[in-house]
């Protein structure tokens, strides 16, 4: 047993099947600079739509998000953040069955989403509200802990570890450990490295080198790659649209390797490459 984690978990409404490899969750940035009516306001029915054509394409999960955490970007508040992802929870969760996760270390935000029929939480800051916990424990839903070092508006400044496979980690177990005291079951903990989130290139790719170790843990593996700056490093390609080639080798050495989810932005593209790679893996 190589793969990470139980092969199908089902919570109130909604299950994932692992048994097939690896799942594809599709980023949906509910953000003005992604879905803008063509000035500087968001519009409702493109988030949705683009949500609704990453099911067409095969996402297993959408992650709905109200705030950028790319390097440099600046915190936005609760109410704004509520404000943008709410509505698109609620049409999605109108149209379509596949489960809603949303993408917030934020208390009301998360509560407010699960109101709104999301049915998965995706905590960059792995429980840093313990309420986040809380909520995912009292509502049973899967949560994600990821790893970061610093904040997303500083992190890249200078990213330091003496080990950085050891200390991601420690960090990630440690987490685990208090997700599962506060009444979360271990099935329902994604841990994630936390690419790109106060890493350099070179640590993002001992991580990526490394993944087996995380998977090791028992726990569900959650990897997020896409279109991200070492990628451009390594490849030279300045536009993240340009880096979906680099971004499918990070997403078919994840699915061989075992890890459960790939959280990327071209879902019909991702959900060949896992696809193809989890056939190739061992004892599958
Ligand atoms: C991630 C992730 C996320 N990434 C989870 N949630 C982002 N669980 C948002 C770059 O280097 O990996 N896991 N939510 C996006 N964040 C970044 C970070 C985007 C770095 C781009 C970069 O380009």
């Amino acid at each position: 047993m190589k793969s990470s984690g139980k092969k199908v978990i089902e919570w109130p409404g909604e299950k994932l099947d692992f048994s097939a490899g690896c799942l594809v969750m599709g980023i949906l940035n509910v953000t003005p600079d992604s879905f803008s009516d063509g000035g500087q306001f968001f519009d409702l029915g493109k988030a949705v739509e683009h949500g609704l054509q990453m099911t067409a394409g095969g996402a297993a999960i959408i992650d709905v998000g109200g705030e950028s955490t790319r390097p440099g970007s600046a915190p936005v508040s609760v109410a704004q953040q509520i404000k943008r992802v709410v509505p698109v929870i609620e049409a999605l969760y109108d149209k379509t069955d596949v489960p809603i996760s949303i993408d917030t270390y934020k208390y009301e935000v998360a509560k407010a989403a699960l109101d709104a029929g999301a049915a998965m939480i995706n905590d960059i800051t792995a429980l840093s509200d313990e309420r986040v916990g809380e909520l995912a424990a009292e509502r049973q839903v899967p949560v994600v802990l990821m790893h970061m070092q610093g904040t997303p508006a500083t992190m890249q400044n200078e990213p330091k570890y003496d080990d950085v496979v050891g200390e991601v980690l420690g960090f990630l177990l440690d987490r685990a450990k208090r997700a599962e005291k506060i009444g979360i079951s271990k099935d329902m903990i994604f841990i994630d490295p936390g690419i790109g989130f106060g890493k350099t290139t070179e640590h993002n790719l001992e991580l990526l080198r490394n993944i087996d170790k995380f998977i090791a843990t028992g726990y569900h593996i959650l990897v997020g790659t896409s279109r991200k700056r070492f990628i451009g490093q390594i490849t030279g390609k300045e536009k993240p649209a340009e880096r979906i080639f680099g971004t499918a080798a990070t997403v078919a050495l994840c699915a061989a390797a075992g890890v459960s989810i790939v959280r990327v932005h071209d879902v019909a593209e991702m959900v060949d490459v896992v696809a193809v790679a989890y056939r190739i893996k061992p004892g599958t």
